[in-house]
């Protein structure tokens, strides 16, 4: 019997390293404007960056809406969401995938919301990890209310600050 204990005991030990590979994933629960929960991201790290599956929903209809990636950690409804701070930016590089010396790490393209006011994306950022030099942990999802028009400083037009994620 004690015996059996033992190989149960290293049974678990044994699973630990997989456990610590989990720090390979991360979620991301989305709050509107409003406080509520609006949806949920999943990121996943592979070798050359960050794949982000999201659902959003509660969002403006049939329009283009800006994502980024914000560099502070706190999701603050009552004030606008201005708690995440500026875009991600490890490399003091300009705004905007069309810019001179662009982008942002945390720049990524802008997305469609659909006529229910949902959003449904698919977003791989190779400019940025989980964890480490360029880690996005900690760090939080930021869906506008306009278009990200990839060229003016310091935000690319992308007004207001709709929903918010803290990547953890
Ligand atoms: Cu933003």
């Amino acid at each position: 019997m004690k015996r059996m204990m033992i190989a149960a005991i290293l049974t678990l030990a044994a699973a630990l390293p997989a456990a610590a590979q989990s720090q390979g994933t991360a979620t991301a629960d989305f709050v509107g404007l409003d406080g509520k929960q609006a949806g949920r991201a999943t990121l996943t790290e592979g070798k050359a960056g960050v794949l982000i599956e999201m659902e959003v929903s509660g969002l403006p209809s049939n329009r283009w809406v800006a994502f980024h990636i914000h560099e502070s950690s706190r999701c603050d409804h009552t004030h606008g969401f201005e708690s995440a701070g500026g875009h991600f930016n490890p490399t003091k590089a300009e705004h905007g995938f069309l810019a001179a010396k662009g982008p942002h790490a945390g720049d990524m393209p802008n997305q469609y919301v659909d006529q229910d006011g949902k959003l449904h994306a698919q977003v791989f950022n190779g400019m940025v990890s989980l964890n480490g030099k360029n880690g996005i942990r900690g760090r939080t999802l930021m869906i506008h209310a306009d278009s990200d028009d990839y060229r003016s400083q310091p935000v690319g037009g992308a007004g207001k600050r709709l929903a918010c994620a803290v990547i953890q």
